[in-house]
């Protein structure tokens, strides 16, 4: 809060010495040398790419900073309903090409006036009469990590749809100091070392010294009139105390002057001292209990799917939670509302369970700190949450034991608990002498030897919606695990938003090529249609052009002749795949979390059953060109990380290096499959992966993926996939037409049925699946430890099969199959689907997504710079 006012008569003096942002060549040319020889203390004899990347940053930013301030003075003189965006991941990638693609300005004629340039083309320019390559100015900045997949690259895209479409909205998350760990392949196995993002400093962020925030832990509850109900106001006194630090990140919208914010915490110690200790003498002990408050936010808990217990995470979920609602109220208070106003003003979104304790954090402040009665505070919690849920798996779902929670957060667990009997009340009233119901139903989960709060049962009661992240998703937590709730509060607090993805990002970023051709092809020059992508079904003209298809084939090609390059520089220069025949040769890519559930290992017995038909065809005498009509050219891409405690997921990456090592250097089979396992996938390693992708597999276990949103990004950029009827591929199916997708396998309805039939053992392994199963059980890949996959084989043959392998495997290679004949042979049909897909793609757009979580769950508006 800015306290001091300007004097008036200074204001004119300020006014006229107005910050500009730069507009043009000569601007940026100004900016950054200037920046270059003060912010950096450098010169021209000493501006080396990294200084160049630090001072382009600065000047952009500089631009940015200008609008951000407008945007926010906008806000406060007109105070629309905000949104906040709870997210304990942000999976941001690198800010300087974005920001370069987003800015504000519209392109403008060059010099010469015979081009239109936006402000990406004329940095490029400038950059290289100044001595530089934009190229590797980018390629200088370090990723932005803070999050494991998914479900943080999501609120990634949607912070930029946000601030695209003017929604008065910000991000609150964790400032960690590392971010996912860095993955190196060492033998074939997953090693992790710590990433250390801030390394080089951070040019993007904020610091924000003057806004630092208490955050109180452990101590305990009193009550200042005695023996008074839970429910009435009480005093948490707390143990230990850290303080929470906010970094500020512009986020530029595309063709938009807003500029939102991204507030990141980070903790540090308080500056008060335990005067008890140290006139004990024990100076060294208090400065190491301060040192432990920045442990708070010093890594990122690298487990996607799974939810990891510790006590160090549930402090950073308070931390967090506690820090961003302070600054939410605080701002609320600045406009002298009263409190019943507070859900027309904010829309709080929570990102999972991972933020529920922001719902008990508001109520403790409404009852605690202002007095309000329990009621009155607790309709406006449940009018201001509202919860995504993005997965049904129970290992995913978030429990806390109680007897943490008494510790940790005393005053919180009464609230749970006092939360949860007046819910359970409401239940008994709708369905009386129902004690199964109740508790199943319960916060609290009665199970010995300690009681657990169910978080996600905690967030649906807190809420006033509950979506899930696309549609069959949606339906399931409505049927399985939270059924109950429907029963009770009925199927309309229950909704579906399909996830999106930014088209900025992953469309023009990603693949510059293709989006040049487009906005070529249906006359957009100045591609409006990355904000209406509906834009894009004009594509659908030229699906059966010949020329316009050689043209898209190529743009195709030029990706893959770039992603072989990375592929080589990862391989200490030595290529794997062959150049002379890249357009024949089929890019079969799977990049996401390593995860039973997603199938890698029903992926690379593919590959194995491959490799073993192809050798069985030439031991019988076939000729490689005979044996490459049956199974023509073609490269199984792999990437993705492994958590660090995930035992059978390593061993996963470890098969799929080991069957590499094998098949590539097999001579006999002449380059008919190469295996690749790339290190260390990251956003900007997708931005390389994903726009050279023929196919991509999304073949999750039915029902289990959630929705998956890298099979959006693979079809926005021209490829085909293969997948199961799972998570979006459904929605994406209907988009793109059932012709232009290669579903397989058992649908979801299937799978409780087929999970009882291996626990009785009443099914059968396909021929192929064996075949596969003794190849890896005889030591070919592992010739030194022939049990060194024993546990991967068991899952399938002794542990009930629990991903049903078995099951889908006959039908994916039969798939495959066809896969591999209409690229080999009916190429033009192949790229007619691709440019088909790609005309139909405009519904996976974050814009729409936010539309409607805008429309139907937040009630917000946009607020347009003027
Ligand atoms: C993903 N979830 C879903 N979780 O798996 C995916 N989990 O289907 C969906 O498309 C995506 O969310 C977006 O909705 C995740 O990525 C996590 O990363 C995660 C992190 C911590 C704890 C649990």
């Amino acid at each position: 809060a800015i306290d001091t006012m300007i004097p008036l008569q200074s204001r004119a003096l300020w006014n006229k010495h107005k910050v500009q942002k730069f507009e043009d060549a000569e601007g940026f040319d100004d900016r950054f040398i200037h920046h270059v020889e003060t912010t950096l203390a450098r010169s021209l004899y000493n501006c080396d790419d990294l200084a160049a990347y630090e001072s382009t940053s600065i000047s952009v930013r500089d631009n940015l900073v200008i609008d951000w301030n407008k945007t926010q003075q906008r806000l406060t003189a007109r105070d629309p309903k905000r949104v906040y965006y709870l997210s304990l991941e942000f999976l941001m990638g690198r800010a300087l090409d974005n920001a370069l693609i987003n800015m504000g300005s519209e392109p403008k004629p060059n010099s010469n006036g015979d081009e239109l340039l936006g402000t990406r083309d004329m940095v490029k320019d400038s950059l290289n009469d100044l001595g530089f390559r934009l190229e590797d100015v980018l390629a200088q900045e370090p990723d932005a990590a803070l999050g494991n997949g998914g479900l943080g690259r999501l609120a990634a895209c949607f912070i930029d749809s946000m601030t695209t479409e003017n929604i008065p909205a910000w991000g609150y998350g964790l400032r960690y100091e590392y971010g996912i760990f860095a993955q190196k392949i060492i033998d074939g196995y997953q090693i992790e070392t710590p990433d250390y993002w801030l390394n080089i400093g951070n040019r993007w962020e904020i610091e924000r010294h003057e806004i630092q925030i208490p955050v109180t832990f452990y101590g305990y509850v009193d009550r200042p009139d005695g023996d008074t109900p839970t429910t009435d106001p009480a005093q948490w006194i707390g143990g230990e105390r850290v303080l929470a630090v906010a970094y500020d990140f512009p986020v530029p919208g595309y063709k938009t002057t807003t500029v939102n914010n991204l507030r990141l915490w980070k903790a540090k110690p308080t500056t008060e001292f335990d005067f008890a200790k140290f006139n004990t003498g024990d100076y060294k002990n208090s400065v190491d209990q301060q040192q432990r408050a920045e442990s708070i936010t010093a890594c990122l808990y690298p487990n996607d799917n799974f939810a990891e217990g510790k006590e160090l995470r549930l402090k950073q979920q308070y931390f967090w939670c506690a820090a961003s609602l302070h600054d939410i109220i605080r701002r609320f208070k600045k406009t002298q509302r009263p409190w019943s106003e507070f859900p027309d003003q904010v829309a709080i979104q929570l990102n999972d369970t991972h933020p529920t304790l922001a719902v008990v954090e508001l109520q403790r402040v409404l009852v605690d700190l202002e007095k309000l009665p329990w009621a009155e505070a607790w309709d406006i919690v449940n009018k201001t949450f509202a919860y995504t849920n993005h997965t049904v798996m129970q290992e995913a779902l978030e429990k806390w034991p109680v007897s943490l929670f008494s510790r940790l957060l005393p005053r919180h667990l009464e609230i749970i608990y006092d939360i949860n009997w007046f819910f359970l009340q409401e239940v008994e009233k709708k369905f009386p002498d129902n004690s199964e119901l109740l508790s199943r139903i319960s916060i609290i989960e009665e199970v010995y030897p300690e009681r657990l709060i169910r978080m996600a049962f905690l967030a649906i009661v807190g809420s006033h919606k509950v979506n899930g992240v696309a549609e069959l998703h949606s339906e399931l937590i409505k049927t399985t695990i939270f059924s109950d709730f429907v029963k009770f509060y009925g199927p309309s607090k229950f909704t579906n938003v399909t996830n999106g993805i930014t088209p900025r990002r992953w469309l023009k970023q990603a693949n510059p090529e293709l989006s040049k051709l487009i906005s070529e092809a249906i006359n957009d020059p100045k591609d409006d249609f990355l904000l209406d992508m509906t834009k894009l079904t004009k594509l659908a003209e030229f699906a059966d052009d010949h020329g316009f298809q050689q043209r898209w084939n190529k743009v195709k090609e030029d990706n893959k002749i770039k992603l072989a390059d990375l592929i080589k520089n990862l391989n200490n220069g030595e290529d794997i795949i062959d150049r002379e025949h890249i357009n024949n040769t089929l890019f079969d890519i799977q990049v996401k979390r390593i995860h039973e559930y997603k199938r890698q290992q029903m992926n690379i017995f593919g590959v194995i059953y491959r490799y073993l038909a192809i050798k069985n065809l030439l031991e019988q005498g076939a000729s490689i060109e005979e044996v490459e009509k049956k199974f023509p050219r073609k490269v199984s891409i792999f990437g993705g990380k492994s958590a660090p405690g995930y035992y059978m997921a390593k061993l996963i990456i470890k098969l799929i290096n080991s069957v590499a090592d094998v098949v590539n250097s097999d001579v006999a089979i002449a380059d008919l499959i190469k295996v690749v396992f790339i290190p260390d996938y990251n956003v900007s390693k997708a931005e390389i992966i994903i726009p050279a992708s023929d196919l991509s597999e999304h073949i999750s276990t039915a029902g289990t993926e959630a929705s998956g949103t890298s099979n959006m990004k693979f079809v926005m950029n021209g490829g085909l996939i293969i997948g199961t009827v799972d998570g979006a591929n459904v929605e994406i199916t209907r988009e793109i037409g059932e012709d232009n997708i290669f579903l397989f396998g058992n649908l979801s309805e299937k799978v409780e049925e087929l999970r009882y039939n291996h626990k009785y053992r009443k099914s059968e392994m396909p021929s192929e699946l064996k075949m596969v199963l003794n190849a890896i059980e005889s030591g070919l890949f592992s010739p030194e430890n022939p049990n060194e996959f024993k546990p991967l084989w068991d899952s399938i043959k002794h542990h009930g099969d629990y991903y049903l392998v078995s099951d889908d495997f006959a039908s994916y290679l039969a798939t495959q199959e066809l896969v591999d004949q209409v690229f080999h042979y009916e190429k033009s049909e192949w790229i007619k689907k691709c440019i088909l897909s790609v005309a139909n793609v405009g519904f996976f757009s974050s814009d729409r997504c936010i539309e409607e979580y805008a429309e139907t769950i937040w009630n917000v508006e946009p607020v347009k710079p003027e």
